[in-house]
């Protein structure tokens, strides 16, 4: 109860706080997005990971005012990077599945877009696996959004109810390989075939892999060695607050 009252007044205490992390290309090695990472800062005191708040505020509905101002914040600080100069890159921001059901998201999202003036192009939504079970009524809104430009990727790919049949259905842009398969890739045969499978699966319907969790120069070289496309851990950047991502920007420059 009183973390629901708590997380009900984060946002108009200003505790919610987005964190950005990199996402890097392979061939050649560039920064070619960042994921935003919701962080709460309760009481200004602890900081409080989505992990522990996200399953409280889908129950709760919090989710959906909550969710409303991740998009907006990351649209508007991803523009005026733009505004800056610095050259656009795919924005990933994280739904949830009642965010993603919701009934006026794909009307929430093109306010936003208008809104902030961020250009579409470069807003891709993680959905989790779980949530496409309905495949004909996340069809047509996956399709609605890709209409606009918006692209959709699928986060945490392989720990969920993977099926290639829903794959080849939706409009998916790229699959995140989850960081479960990838932190044992240079001992663990079973994941090192599993993470082939779906590169090549991927490719087949030319869906773009991006794998999540990469810590060390092995597992990247594995990644390399079997052609995934983009890669996102701490080895190329932990996720941080939006003045210092724009100070590692500068140092790359
Ligand atoms: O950054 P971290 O590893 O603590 O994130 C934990 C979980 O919270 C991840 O599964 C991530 O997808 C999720 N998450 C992070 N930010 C958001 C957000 O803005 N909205 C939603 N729905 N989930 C998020
Ligand atoms: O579920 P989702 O993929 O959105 O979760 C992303 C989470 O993974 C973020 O909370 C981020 O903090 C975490 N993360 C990002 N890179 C790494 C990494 O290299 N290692 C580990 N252990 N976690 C990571
Ligand atoms: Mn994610
Ligand atoms: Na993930």
């Amino acid at each position: 109860i009183l973390l629901e009252n708590d997380l009900r007044k984060s946002l108009e205490k200003n505790e919610l706080h987005l964190f950005y992390q990199p996402q890097i290309s392979l061939f050649p090695q560039r920064r070619i997005g960042a994921e935003a990472l919701l962080r709460w800062h309760r009481g200004g005191k602890e900081w409080i990971s989505p992990a522990d708040f996200i399953p409280l505020a889908e129950e709760t509905g919090l989710i959906l005012p909550i969710g409303e101002w991740v998009l907006r914040t990351a649209c508007r600080q991803g523009k005026s990077w733009i505004d800056d100069g610095y050259e656009p890159f795919i924005m990933a921001i994280n739904l949830s599945p009642r965010q993603f059901r919701q009934r006026n998201l794909v009307e929430l999202i093109r306010t936003i877009l208008e809104e902030t003036g961020y250009p579409p192009q470069f807003l891709e939504l993680e959905i989790t696996e779980g949530m496409t079970l309905d495949v004909e009524a996340a069809s047509h809104k996956m399709k609605q959004l890709r209409d606009m430009g918006v692209h959709i990727s699928i986060d945490d790919f392989g720990t969920g109810y993977s099926s290639l049949h829903y794959l080849k259905r939706l409009p998916i842009s790229r699959l995140k390989v989850d960081r479960s398969f990838v932190r044992d890739i240079e001992t663990d045969l079973g994941d090192r075939d599993i993470v082939k499978a779906i590169i090549s699966m991927a490719h087949n319907l030319k869906i773009t892999v991006i794998a999540e969790g990469v810590e060390n120069e092995e597992q990247l070289a594995f990644l390399e060695a079997n052609a995934c496309d983009e890669v996102q851990g701490y080895l190329f950047g932990r996720p941080i607050p939006a003045d210092e991502f724009r100070q590692s920007m500068d140092a790359q420059n």
